[in-house]
């Protein structure tokens, strides 16, 4: 629909009930004097522009509801039509946003709620209090205090969550999502360290120094140096407070951009994110911190200069939670292609690696105290992506020996290169795909591929001519690149793409490939930190009392984060900021 049957929309009840069905609608208006009758204007902010509407209302109810300014961009329109007809259905002033539009579902709902804070008779309009939505009973809502509220319960938040705790400070965890672990339980190629103890005990040879060259090198030399000198430079102490709290890491591999191998997992090259989601939300339970599911922050509190909590919102309304210190550990937007897409409008469409609430809320949540973003237009995509299904297989597949070859089977690319080498590369061939081709020597050694093999994304056949049959390529040219392949693997030299790591050759079957191609990964840019994890503001001064740690921060990954870096910069920046939140909670 076009804006200009926008305006002159009047909802009608016709759109898709499945649509309707994912929004859950809180806090009904329950009076049938609710509101003075009338036609009432209100305005929300949008993406980037505002948002206007006019409602109508009777003593009730919510009669109509018309946009009478939106400039939001065209694939947005029918998402906020839904939403405006789940508000008339269900007679309510707050629903859940709908997904691949939260920005304008927001400000659609600002502008409605703003209309009808002028509708309420005196005295009707919602307070912050709970309402039972079976029996209609009221009570107040908490409102509680700690010393540290962290906001998200991913790898960031749980590490900063573990550390405040150590040092001393009553720490709360809100994560709006029903479950924690964030993009972090779905990592999987490693956790990028050097020098470790466990390096060491392999006979691996890397220093600091190269993990800082490769690290800015990879990010185009935009990162910010003194982030990624303390990353570099603290993160072995990093996987040893990982293993000292349970985990595994005892398998080192390459990652695409690594001079060494560096990338640290479980025994026998298992995914590694389950394993750390795993270990630190066990150690989160023990240590009696409390995650409070479900909840999300839409607001920062703050007494002149410095922050003292944050207003959540749950099903059941809204509440503040006072604290001395707050962390932001919330992730990045991958999975908001409307706002992808507002920064590289070339990522307009593309699926995502990211889990569905990675959004960049903080955007939203923030707002009020002029965080300064960093870096926003440096996006990422994984090169080797199902497409449609979106399943990420691993980088550590390539650096463990595969390749990638067209549609006329032919390699194209230095398979181990950056991301955003390897995913323009595939762009420019035929499709815009890749196939992604191994044997079973490869799929020994990375115990990840089970997976994708019990999921059934792989072809498999005991001949590359047979492999090449099912993929739908030249079965001469898939033998001769591999021959050509293996050779360079025997002399160590790629004199045609300059691949430089070899893990082992292509030779043993049963082959091995899946079609992959680029899908939105990473978001680099952020919220404005220091090496203490400090907030800034947008006129460059500390917000006092305010961390952050992980994806939701800008500079540590410049314009292209490498593999494995960001379970090193969410667990070492996580551990930095629970640390120093602990202490300035102590100390006021
Ligand atoms: O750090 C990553 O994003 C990573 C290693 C992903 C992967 O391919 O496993």
């Amino acid at each position: 629909m076009k804006k200009n049957l926008v305006f002159a929309l009047v909802m009608v009840i016709t759109l898709l009930l499945s649509a309707c069905s994912a929004t859950e609608v809180e806090k009904p208006i329950v009076n049938d004097d609710t509101f003075v009758a009338g036609t009432y204007t209100g305005e929300g902010n949008g993406l980037s522009n505002s948002i206007g509407v006019e409602v109508t209302v009777s003593t009730e109810k919510i009669e109509s509801i018309v946009f009478t300014e939106f400039n939001e961009s065209d694939f947005t329109v029918d998402l906020a039509d839904q939403l405006i007809e789940t508000i008339i259905e269900n007679n309510v002033a707050q629903a859940d946003t709908i997904a691949g539009a939260t920005f304008t579902s927001r400000g659609t709902l600002e502008a409605v709620r703003d209309a009808l804070s002028k509708a309420y008779v005196d005295g009707k309009e919602p307070d912050y209090t709970k309402i039972d939505v079976d029996n209609g009973e009221k009570t107040d809502l908490k409102n509680i205090s700690t010393d540290v509220v962290v906001i998200g319960a991913g790898g960031a938040g749980m590490s900063s969550a573990l550390v405040a705790k150590n040092n001393g400070a009553e720490v709360i965890i809100v994560e709006k999502m029903p479950i924690v672990g964030g993009n972090t339980k779905f990592a999987t190629g490693g956790l990028n360290a050097a020098e470790t103890s466990i390096q060491k005990a392999l006979g691996i040879e890397d220093s600091v120094e190269l993990y800082y060259e490769d690290t800015m090198k990879g990010g185009g030399n935009l990162n910010n140096p003194s982030l990624v000198e303390l990353l570099a430079q603290k993160t072995k102490e990093t996987v040893d407070w990982l293993i000292g709290l349970g985990a595994d890491l005892s398998d080192v591999g390459r990652l695409g951009g690594a001079s060494a191998n560096r990338a640290h997992r479980p025994t026998g090259g298992a995914a590694v994110g389950g394993e750390i989601t795993d270990v630190l939300y066990e150690n989160v339970q023990e240590a009696g911190i409390e995650v409070i599911l479900e909840t999300k922050v839409i607001g920062i509190l703050s007494n002149n200069d410095e922050v003292t909590g944050v207003r959540v919102s749950t099903k059941d309304g809204e509440y503040d939670i006072n604290a001395k210190a707050v962390i932001i550990a919330t992730g990045g937007f991958g999975a908001n292609n409307e706002l992808v897409a507002s920064f590289v409008p070339a990522f307009e469409g593309y699926g995502t690696t990211n889990h569905q609430g990675a959004i960049g809320d903080v955007i939203d949540f923030a707002k009020d105290l002029n965080v300064s973003f960093i870096d926003m237009e440096f996006i990422q995509t994984h090169p080797t992506v199902i497409p449609v299904k979106n399943y990420m297989i691993t980088e550590a597949v390539r650096g463990n020996g595969a390749i990638l070859v067209n549609r006329s089977a032919e390699r194209f690319v230095d398979e181990l290169q950056t991301r955003k080498v390897v995913s323009d590369a595939e762009l420019a061939q035929e499709g815009q795909t890749a196939f992604l081709v191994f044997d079973q020597g490869v799929r020994e050694s990375l115990s990840a591929i089970e997976k994708y093999y019990n999921k059934g994304f792989l072809l498999e056949s005991d001949t590359i001519e047979g492999l090449a049959e099912q993929m739908g390529v030249p079965a001469e040219q898939l033998k001769a690149t591999i021959d050509t392949y293996n050779s360079y693997v025997a002399n160590e030299n790629d004199p045609e793409f300059g691949r430089t790591n070899f893990a082992r050759p292509i030779e043993n079957g049963p082959y091995y490939s899946v079609e992959v191609g680029p899908a939105v990964h990473h978001t680099m840019g952020g919220v404005e930190i220091d090496v203490e994890t400090q907030v800034y503001n947008e006129a460059g001064e500390v917000i006092k009392g305010l961390y952050a740690a992980g994806e939701v921060t800008g500079g540590v990954h410049g314009n292209n984060r490498l593999g494995g870096n960001s379970l090193s910069d969410i667990t070492t920046y996580g551990r930095i900021a629970g640390e120093n939140a602990a202490y300035y909670s102590k100390s006021e």
